[in-house]
């Protein structure tokens, strides 16, 4: 939307800084996505850096950190070598040798104090041979049962490393979607072709905590088991996202027992979402005094035009930030079933392929699907060349 977020990144990690040291924090784990686009831009990267060297002179001695979705390899691993001399280990494809993706941390005496399996976003050709022809279900049948080959196998080789001592835990990462997650707009589609929903059972049992990357909402996964964990986005990456609270997860050991606490991050520009008709979006407006934030308004108006102009005109004479406005007509006006206008960094390709399907009365069912299927093919080829 032509904003930076540079400001609430570095505030967010300055904080981070701070908070490290408060909690006497020993090692940090950032599950992927370190950044939002394979190529970053120098800003991002001078901040990533400095962070990591600022990292030096706080309690914490050694960082993970792994690759997410939308990482790229060589992005991260270019520095991997130099990283390495200040504690920071980074993973990145899952295809490196154990002695890399199996780290091990110290405490102060130099004791064996936790093994960490250090597991990115593991793209479909690491954990799944491909054969061709495969239906849909079958790719996902094989996709689920490699990753589970992919856990257990690294699960093993830590349990050798802390040989028999059941009080040391062994902690992993991982970047993907687990059944029963909470979702919101901005997470890019992971598995292409797919909505792969990874089953989490066998990482609860086989793990004392597993903290997780991809979905920005903090939350715990599965009922009655506190150990598997997305800490979320440190910042609102959506306004969907806009009620969210943020935060940092710090799990303290008592044996191989964790202990979690979650520490909420603060809010370093506030996002606002307001829907309704015109009269209702200038009512919430005159609520906002904050010139600092956000907000995305979504109006329900037959002339929409003029009602966009008059809120806009009042939002530029308060100073207020309106970055999306979105319409919804009422069916009446523009007859047919519900047609909404939304930014189009919002709406899939696909679902914006199914509205205009929509606007056709089309009797065919039969061309209807293969029309579907037909673009599914081409999104797929555009996704992936
Ligand atoms: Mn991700």
């Amino acid at each position: 939307m032509g904003k930076s977020r540079e400001e609430e990144h570095r505030a967010f990690l300055d904080w981070l800084i701070e908070t490290i040291d408060e909690h006497k924090v020993d090692a940090l784990i950032v599950a992927g996505d370190i950044f939002d686009t394979g190529t970053p831009p120098n800003y991002a990267l001078e901040l990533y850096y400095t962070f990591l060297k600022r990292l030096c002179t706080t309690t914490c001695r050694t960082t993970i950190i792994t690759a997410g979705n939308h990482d790229s390899i060589a992005t991260l691993n270019a520095p991997k070598e130099i990283l390495g001399l200040l504690d920071v280990h980074v993973v990145s494809s899952g295809e490196e040798d154990n002695s890399e993706r199996i780290i091990k941390l110290y405490d102060n005496l130099g004791a064996l104090a936790g093994v960490v399996c250090a597991v990115p976003f593991l793209r479909d050709g690491v954990v799944r041979k491909g054969v061709s022809g495969e239906s849909h279900q079958e790719k996902e049948a094989a996709l689920i049962e490699g990753m589970e080959d992919y856990y257990n196998e690294i699960a093993d080789a830590a349990q050798e490393i802390i040989g028999k001592e059941p009080h040391i835990p062994v902690i992993a990462t991982g970047h993907f979607t687990t059944v029963g997650g909470q979702t919101s707009d901005s997470e890019r589609e992971i598995y292409i072709g797919s909505t792969m929903n990874i089953p989490s059972n066998f990482l609860a049992e086989r793990f004392d905590y597993v903290a997780l990357g991809h979905l920005h909402r903090s939350q715990k996964v599965g009922s009655g088991c506190d150990h598997v964990r997305y800490s979320g986005s440190p910042i609102p990456l959506s306004f969907s996202e806009a009620g969210n609270r943020k935060k940092v997860t710090i799990v303290g050991f008592d044996g191989a027992i964790p202990l979690v606490e979650e520490v909420e991050i603060p809010t370093f520009r506030n996002l606002y979402r307001i829907k309704g008709s015109k009269e209702e979006i200038l009512d919430a407006l005159k609520e906002i005094e904050d010139e600092e934030g956000w907000t995305e308004v979504e109006i329900i108006d037959d002339n929409t035009y003029a009602a966009l102009q008059e809120i806009q005109e009042y939002a530029d004479a308060h100073n207020l930030t309106l970055l999306a406005k979105k319409v919804t007509r009422s069916a009446a006006s523009v007859g047919i079933t519900e047609l909404e206008i939304v930014d189009l960094d919002e709406i899939t390709p696909l679902e914006m392929f199914m509205k205009r399907l929509e606007l056709d009365d089309m009797e065919d069912e039969v061309l209807r699907e293969k029309l579907i299927t037909e673009f599914k093919t081409i999104e797929n080829e555009v996704a992936t060349a």
